[in-house]
């Protein structure tokens, strides 16, 4: 019999050791095929992903020291081998550890934890500004020290696709529901603050990489902010159930190397002077001197051709 105990506690070991060994070094190579929480691109997600990473090998330490207990417990302890229970009813020493060691946890888990948060909500000394407004179902950019503005919306190709009998095959689509028309761009290496709001209903501006997303509400301005090292295309979604197109409003952030967004600046209010130079004639055409005068709306009927 005792030698029958030995084995079953040689086994619940080995298998204790063989499962630490697979979470230790296996499981890692696995968050590239994304089961694990994607790490993303700023300081923000990086904290966000530690704090993760933490609580999981705090999970998986209490996972292991309780199953094994549990589990140790029910094979030596169990009622063919006529063991005998104990009759304690009441531990002070049990319940002041049990009270003791959870609080410890827990206040090893709030610090990272208020740091992680604090970083997100204070900004820090920014060097741009971008104002962010949801609309049914587009998201309006306003760079406002380069006095630049934009909408973006869906991609057409994703747009025609998901239209139903369009006889296009999502799947062929690259991108699908995650393209648009007008990226928003910013520089790399530059902290960026970003002033979140809505003109009709609630939506939620939602970069994953990016660590973070905020709720646009309509008369209200919410702040957040970032900072992206490398250069590279970011996708994201409106998060905030807002209508029938919810799903139909994505979110592309192109970060560049700094001398590529400042050509893209001018580039941008290039065209925006075009744009307005373009509306000038129109008035001039309807006989105004200056066309100040002429209501958008007359615009808008010329334009279309009505
Ligand atoms: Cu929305």
């Amino acid at each position: 019999m005792k030698k029958q105990n030995t084995f079953i506690v040689a086994a619940a070991v080995t298998a204790a050791v063989i499962a630490a060994f697979w979470l230790l070094l296996v499981a890692p190579g696995y968050t590239g095929n994304e089961i694990n929480m994607p790490r993303g691109v700023t300081l923000q997600s990086e904290l966000s992903y530690q704090l993760h990473m933490i609580t999981l090998w705090i999970c998986v330490v209490i996972g292991v020291i309780v199953f094994s207990a549990m589990f140790i417990s029910i094979v030596l302890h169990r009622k063919s081998k006529d063991h005998e229970a104990a009759r304690f009813t009441h531990s002070t020493r049990a319940e002041i550890v049990w009270t003791i060691i959870p609080v410890i946890i827990l206040v090893v888990m709030a610090v990272p934890a208020t740091t992680a948060l604090v970083n997100m909500e204070v900004a820090p000394e920014t060097e741009m500004t971008v104002k962010i407004t949801g609309f049914q179902w587009r998201w309006k950019y306003e760079y406002i020290e380069d006095g630049i503005e934009f909408i973006s919306s869906l991609h057409s190709e994703s747009n025609a696709a998901r239209r139903l009998i369009s006889g296009i095959d999502p799947s062929a689509v690259e991108n699908y529901l995650l393209d648009v028309d007008n990226p928003m761009v910013l520089p790399a290496n530059t902290k960026v603050k970003f002033l979140i709001t809505a003109d009709d209903v609630i939506h939620a501006w939602w970069v994953p990489a990016l660590g973070w997303k905020r709720d646009a509400v309509p008369g209200f301005i919410n702040e957040a902010w970032t900072e992206v090292l490398e250069p590279g295309t970011y996708r994201g979604q409106c998060a905030e159930l807002c209508g029938k197109d919810h799903g139909f409003m994505p979110i592309v952030l192109k970060v560049v190397p700094k001398e590529e967004y400042r050509d893209w600046v001018r580039q941008q209010q290039r065209k925006m002077a075009q744009e307005q130079a373009g509306l000038t004639d129109t008035r001039k055409a309807l006989g105004h001197e200056t066309g100040d005068d002429v209501q958008p709306q007359t615009l808008a009927r010329v334009g279309s051709g009505k």
